[in-house]
């Protein structure tokens, strides 16, 4: 069976190019195909009984915070009932959400951390 054999002034998938007709070649641009991965937030939860202090330790301790933007994220989660430690891939996310969950248990407080998909 005889194939066609391939067409060099149409742009093809293996190749994307076009010919003008004037000798002049243009290379298209081809649509990104990879997406970006998912990003996952981390999200700290209120509770009654773990001390203001240790948590912010802990957000500045793995969420590589200061004093001050730790204190801050402390008190949205303490007002609001939860909030925002950091944004991080799959893995990454997953792995400080448990250091959180370590350190809490291993001092004795009830604090939760939680990681879900960012909404894009
Ligand atoms: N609500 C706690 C208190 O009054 C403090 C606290 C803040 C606990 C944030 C957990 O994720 C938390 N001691």
């Amino acid at each position: 069976m005889a194939t066609k054999p391939p067409n060099p002034t149409q742009p093809s998938v293996a190749n994307p190019k076009r010919d003008d007709g004037d000798g002049a070649v243009v290379l298209e641009r081809r649509p990104q195909k990879t997406k970006p991965p998912q990003m996952y937030q981390v999200i700290m939860l209120n509770d009654d009984y773990t001390p203001m202090e240790f948590v912010v330790m802990v957000i500045q301790e793995f969420f590589s915070k200061d004093l001050e933007a730790a204190t801050q994220i402390m008190l949205k989660i303490h007002l609001d009932g939860m909030g925002v430690c950091g944004v991080y891939s799959k893995d990454v996310a997953a792995t400080k959400v448990d250091q959180v969950l370590d350190a809490a248990h291993k001092a004795g407080h009830p604090l939760k951390c939680i990681s879900e998909p960012l909404e894009m």
